[in-house]
């Protein structure tokens, strides 16, 4: 399939969502739905589509660009002084508009409008992202190479992280690898804890030196060819208690129960309860305040949701993190991450690294 074909796809999937909601137009302001449909993502480009055309909204800045990657799909239209996005939309003309209520912002809102007095409105929220929950095999492709990159990265952090070197510091070298080896960006600002700091389940590193007896909770991911990856490790430095280790093969027991029997059919809610039975058993239910794991792709946190509020089922070519975790506040902390595809028989963890308690 050339990569053409792959957003003509997506925009006949989106077009019938439109249909099967009443909608005649609809604008795209988040920009991950906006590159899911153009490939081209850019916090200044905007997108409506209507029954029948696609059309790409931008300025001087970005429209060379935009026409390379865009026409003929999409007709490019470029704003200026004297041609205002609100112009724009007012000479195309949509009866029936759905915005993204979650991200649109008031004001802009009130420009579209005021553009279109006489139209009516719908909230298209979920729309896109519902079509984006099932991964085609480009958009897993390009999860694997990200992954793929995280995982190189937590080897790399197994040679470097020692006694004496901050949180700071291990998040920043976290940060070099990714980004010079191949990385767009992160998919999050990275986690690097330590020590009684590990309790915080998304903790900012600080300058605290990390010291023999500690726990070193790194949760990071990097995004290339636009989509996410996401992993969590606890290592320990020197060595660790008897508490230490039984925290850990907890987790790492609720973490592989998850992986052992997910697959379709199974309900978010019910993914959640394998890892989360084995906590509260263990007698740590209250200490395993989050979710068990949720959708990555272009977005870092997306559908999924597996935890106890999930509603929905899992299907074939669904992505999920599974990452329960233990927290004694003022003692350590414990989370291990993997991410994995969902398939009728189960679901492929894509991460490889070690999960045996390492201890540096
Ligand atoms: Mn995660």
């Amino acid at each position: 399939m050339d990569n053409n074909q792959i957003y003509v796809n997506r925009i006949q999937r989106v077009r019938s969502a439109m249909k099967e909601r009443g909608i005649e137009g609809l604008w795209l302001s988040k920009r991950e739905n906006q590159g899911y449909v153009t490939g081209f993502p850019s916090s200044d480009v905007f997108v409506l589509l209507t029954e029948q055309e696609n059309y790409l909204i931008t300025d001087f800045r970005y429209i060379e660009a935009v026409k390379d990657a865009c026409e003929p799909l999409f007709t490019v239209i470029m704003t200026d002084t004297g041609n205002s996005l609100w112009d724009v939309v007012k000479k195309i003309g949509v009866k029936s508009m759905g915005v993204e209520e979650s991200v649109l912002t008031v004001s802009d809102l009130k420009q579209l409008q005021a553009a279109l007095p006489h139209s009516t409105w719908k909230d298209a929220s979920g729309l896109i992202e519902e079509i984006r929950i099932i991964k085609d095999e480009t958009e897993l492709a390009a999860m694997e190479r990200a992954i793929a990159l995280t995982d190189r990265c937590f080897s790399h952090m197994l040679t470097v992280l020692h006694s004496g070197m901050t949180e700071k510091q291990g998040a920043l070298e976290i940060e070099m690898f990714l980004k010079s080896n191949g990385a767009q960006r992160l998919s999050f600002p990275t986690i690097c804890v330590s020590g009684a700091r590990t309790s915080l389940p998304h903790g900012e590193p600080s300058d605290k030196e990390m010291e023999p007896g500690d726990f070193v909770t790194m949760d990071f991911g990097c995004v290339v060819d636009g989509y996410c990856s996401d992993m969590t490790r606890t290592v320990a430095i020197g060595h660790v208690s008897e508490e230490q280790k039984e925290i850990y093969q907890i987790v790492r027991r609720a973490q592989e129960a998850v992986l052992q029997n997910l697959k379709a059919g199974i309900g978010w809610a019910e993914g959640d309860r394998f890892a989360r039975d084995i906590i509260e058993e263990a007698g740590y239910g209250p200490y395993f305040g989050h979710g068990t794991g949720h959708g990555v792709g272009l977005e870092i946190h997306e559908a999924p949701t597996m935890s106890p509020r999930g509603r929905g089922t899992f299907r074939e070519g669904m992505t999920v993190t599974v990452e329960p975790g233990i927290y004694l506040p003022k003692k350590f902390g414990v989370r291990i991450e993997d991410l994995a595809i969902v398939t009728s028989s189960g679901i492929i963890n894509k991460v490889k690294s070690n999960k045996e308690l390492i201890i540096l």
